[in-house]
């Protein structure tokens, strides 16, 4: 067997997996958009290395490149989904050195998925059973190609451990991401961190966020991001406003949040990631088969 071949497989049953799993869960799956006046603004983040949005003109209009769909997932809730997901095409022109950090592609997919009027604790809880059936699902059904490729996988239970990352910064530093997730043996969720406008702040708590990621064991590193979302129009205002954002590439979601957004929460899990945690893979751009890897030139 060709390792390409492998990592391939493995894709197919992900894709194939994910899709049954959020269907028996009442999701709607609906369509990507690529581009879009508007766009995930990925920050202020002090961890972002992207490096510009990517950006087309057609008919005198400008148009951005997808960085993520969470704005349109709002919308798509406002009017009226209750249960979303989306395999969601994402372009994030990041800097060249993260080319070596293992995890960082320019091009990839993340499954998008979003639950009106949905706390955190719904989506520790989907996600758990989520990860548990991929795991048994890919020993199950891709059992040549992870012995092929020396992957012994553990199975995986919820609950899953739960620190705050003001905990993790005292054990591990500020980058404990990559010891915190060596260190532990089930993945594990970090929540609270300060980050996009649209993570809802804990009105008991200002300066605390209703946001959280789910971390893979072994050093895979981050798995997932999500959030309650902040949904009134006034907080979103003040949000936008205090990171410094123009207003005016916004105005057509400020539009929708104007009328009246839904409460919601959701998260996104990057699918090449979930394939190297699954496959054992030492860089991201091995399990796709045209690389897009920053810092790498594209041959196809
Ligand atoms: N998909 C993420 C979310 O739902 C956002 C992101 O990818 N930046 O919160």
């Amino acid at each position: 067997m060709e390792t390409k071949k492998a990592y391939s497989r493995l894709m197919s049953l992900v894709l194939k997996e994910t899709t049954a799993y959020f269907h028996s869960q009442g999701f709607s799956q609906l369509m990507p958009v690529v581009l879009s006046p508007i766009t995930d603004p990925l920050g202020p983040d002090p961890n972002s290395t992207v490096i510009k949005t990517g950006e087309i003109e057609y008919l005198g209009q400008k148009l951005t490149l997808t960085q993520s769909m969470i704005l349109h997932k709002q919308i798509a809730i406002k009017q009226g989904h209750d249960k979303i997901f989306i395999i969601s095409p994402n372009v994030r022109l990041e800097h060249p050195d993260r080319g070596s950090s293992g995890r960082h592609l320019f091009e990839f997919s993340q499954v998008d998925f979003e639950i009106a009027h949905a706390k955190k604790e719904d989506v520790f809880a989907l996600m758990e059973g989520f990860m548990s059936h991929i795991v048994e699902q890919a020993k199950l059904q891709c059992r040549d190609e992870l012995s092929y490729l020396n992957r012994h996988l553990h199975d995986i239970k919820g609950p899953f451990p739960k620190y705050t990352t003001h905990e993790l910064e005292e054990i591990y530093g500020e980058d404990w991401e990559h010891a915190a997730s060596m260190e532990n043996k089930t993945p594990f969720w970090a929540i609270c961190h300060k980050r996009e406008f649209y993570d809802k702040q804990d009105p008991e708590q200002p300066g605390h966020y209703l946001n959280y990621d789910m971390v893979y064991p072994e050093g895979f590193g981050e798995a997932l991001s999500g959030a309650e979302r902040e949904y009134e129009y006034d907080k979103i205002m003040a949000r936008v406003s205090k990171d410094q954002l123009k207003m005016e590439r916004y105005a057509p979601y400020l539009e929708f949040a104007k009328q009246g957004l839904v409460p919601s929460a959701g998260g996104g899990f990057g699918v090449e990631r979930l394939v190297k945690f699954l496959s054992g893979a030492k860089h991201v751009g091995d399990v796709q088969l045209f690389r897009r890897v920053p810092g790498e030139r594209v041959i196809v």
